[in-house]
């Protein structure tokens, strides 16, 4: 199939036969099911009850009900053709109160869907950390409170013990920053706390827990991969100014160093935002060594770009986003500026690491108003934007950035955070109403893909 230019089919033929074309969700953003099944509650399922909190005041209890209906997606993920699935474990569903007794309803419906998407020929990729805090551990500190690195560490262990038979690809935290950034600082997401004396302790323990994590997943399976993720934006300066440079560099510092910098033993980025040498008081002798731990691959999120000026007023960062919206750019549903280039300049930079071996874009998308049209679905803004990122990714992987996958964000309409189920992420329908499903335009175009690259994998050999 031409894709339309000869250039985009060449950066195709880059992909060799060990290129992971995946999709990927979550647990909390899917399964439904929020407490039965002996699951324990989420911060989410509990931050959803609270006025104001969610768009419209939609909550996860249902989601695309994925608890139920686990075999109809992945037997949707499989006429497409895509051969990895990304999705998460829930915390509470396995450890109901984060610790102590296991669910075993819980551990029998992960074994039941991972081995179906075994036996269709699809390989899970595994996050253990989505968002989905038990809700017991949130009301003693949650990420504040130190304790959740043992309670993690169990959890992790006890995941590798039921599943590592079958799932060789972990993905340790799910995008450390937005969860800490807007759960413990901006209170915008669950748990809603907000201040550094929350955000600091939460990102230190978080940033334990990554390397951790990756540790205890390394020294229990032999022939795993493991890595982690990180939400990355190409950030760009409002003008030349110096001060508004230098807010762009602390802005950037912020969102693209703060946790992978740790991680591969350079420490946290103390130099470029000066506030955060206050995460000291939360340190113990030898947690610099602790935070260190080199994954197998980086997870690299990333959807725009931003751009930054120097703000008075902002409190600690003196630096303050400039809003797609003002700015008269071409945005999707969730006011997010289309920016292609954004995800070569993150590659780029992730790739500049020397200890990075591996890369695997774990998520990249787009959210547009779907209309449905005799039964069809025709998202061609979203083939577009796949199609323009897709080929920057492909760019930076000619170029050497030692890029070993992509996956789609999203498998199927889901539940985005605290905007509801309005922003349309997937390459599958979903009716929340009915919960029936229809495969999108954008979702055969991918399957056309990944059957392209399959046959650059014969031509090639
Ligand atoms: C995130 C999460 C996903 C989102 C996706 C679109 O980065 O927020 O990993 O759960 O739904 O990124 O916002």
């Amino acid at each position: 199939m031409n894709f339309g230019d000869k250039e985009f089919n060449d950066l195709l033929k880059t992909t060799d036969a060990n290129f992971n074309w995946g999709v990927s969700s979550s647990a909390l953003q899917t399964e439904g099911s929020y407490n039965s099944e002996g699951k324990g509650l989420s911060i989410w399922d509990v931050f959803s009850k609270q006025k104001k909190k969610i768009n419209n005041g939609h909550h996860p209890y249902v989601a695309t009900d994925f608890y139920n209906n686990y075999k109809t997606d992945i037997d949707l993920i499989a006429e497409l053709k895509i051969p990895n699935f990304r999705t998460s474990i829930s915390w509470p569903r396995i450890f109901p109160a984060g610790n102590g007794k296991i669910n075993q309803e819980g551990v029998d419906f992960y074994n039941r869907m991972f081995d179906y998407c075994l036996a269709k020929n699809i390989t899970p990729w595994i996050t253990l950390y989505h968002w989905d805090l038990p809700y017991k551990l949130e009301q003693n500190g949650g990420w504040k409170n130190r304790e959740i690195v043992n309670h993690f560490i169990d959890y992790v262990a006890m995941c590798a013990d039921l599943f590592g038979d079958r799932i060789k690809n972990w993905m340790v935290l799910n995008e450390p920053i937005v969860f800490t950034g807007a759960g413990y600082f901006l209170g915008v997401h669950a748990p809603g706390k907000k201040g550094l004396k929350n955000f600091l302790p939460a990102l230190h323990h978080a940033a334990i827990c990554q390397a951790q994590g990756i540790r205890v997943l390394k020294s229990q399976l032999k022939n795993s991969n493991v890595g982690t993720t990180f939400s990355f934006s190409h950030i760009e300066s409002y003008s030349q100014k110096e001060k508004d440079i230098k807010a762009a560099l602390k802005a950037d510092a912020l969102v693209n160093k703060l946790f992978i910098e740790p991680l591969l033993g350079q420490g946290y980025p103390f130099k470029e935002i000066p506030f955060l040498q206050s995460i000291e008081n939360y340190m113990i002798a030898g947690d610099e060594k602790l935070l260190h731990e080199v994954p197998d691959f980086v997870g690299v999120q990333n959807y725009t770009k931003e751009v930054v000026k120097h703000s008075f007023f902002t409190p600690y960062l003196n630096a303050k986003i400039i809003p797609a919206t003002k700015r008269k750019v071409p945005t999707t549903t969730m006011q997010w500026e289309i920016f292609p280039e954004s995800i070569y300049r993150i590659l780029k930079k992730v790739a500049d690491y020397k200890l990075v071996k591996s890369i695997v874009v774990t998520e990249n998308g787009a959210s547009f108003a779907d209309e449905i049209v005799n039964g069809k679905i025709n998202d061609h803004q979203r083939i577009h934007f796949l199609k323009n990122y897709l080929s920057m990714c492909l760019k930076a992987k000619s170029e050497g950035v030692p890029l070993d996958g992509y996956f789609v964000w999203s498998a199927t309409d889901n539940f985005e955070w605290a905007e509801g189920y309005y922003p349309k992420f997937g390459l599958i329908h979903v009716d929340f109403e009915t919960q029936k499903r229809i495969i999108k335009e954008s979702g055969f175009w991918y399957k056309n893909l990944i059957t392209q690259s399959a046959k650059n994998k014969h031509e090639i050999l």
